[in-house]
């Protein structure tokens, strides 16, 4: 268990670094693509979205919010993912979701930094964003 700190320059500049995010997207999704067939499917996204803890500070859901409407809300969530509306969550559906994702959550910071409480071995994007911060800083 470890605490971040990230704010919205932070995760633009990772966001913004094609090679960084791009690499970060695609371990994120081989992570997520549970059963290995190269897209996510609703469930898998919304593990996804459950691991990540990003539907509370983007969605501004109330955490207490009943099981049907979590439920909903992961539909509507799915169906922003998915661009072609094919059932399915590609690669490339996938990053350029999670870009605007992290792009308004960047904005929604703006330079006030936010504390993450992480559990050791975690690898999501915010996570990743601030590591990079960090790399940037030591080199
Ligand atoms: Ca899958
Ligand atoms: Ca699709």
């Amino acid at each position: 268990m470890g605490v971040v700190i990230i704010d919205g320059s932070t995760i633009r500049e990772f966001v913004e670094n094609d090679e960084q995010f791009k690499k970060a997207v695609d371990e994120s999704f081989s992570d997520l693509d549970i059963n290995n067939d190269g897209v996510l499917s609703r469930s898998e996204l919304r593990t996804a979205f459950e691991s990540l803890r990003l539907v509370e500070s983007h969605f501004g859901i109330d955490v207490a919010a009943t099981p049907e409407a979590l439920t909903k809300l992961y539909d509507s969530i799915f169906d922003k993912f998915d661009g072609d509306s094919n059932g399915t969550v590609d690669k490339e559906e996938f990053g350029n979701e999670m870009k605007k994702i992290m792009l308004a959550i960047a904005d929604g910071l703006g330079s006030s930094p936010i504390q993450m409480a992480l559990e050791d071995g975690d690898r999501n994007l915010l996570k990743q964003a601030a590591d990079f911060e960090t790399s940037k800083l030591s080199s």
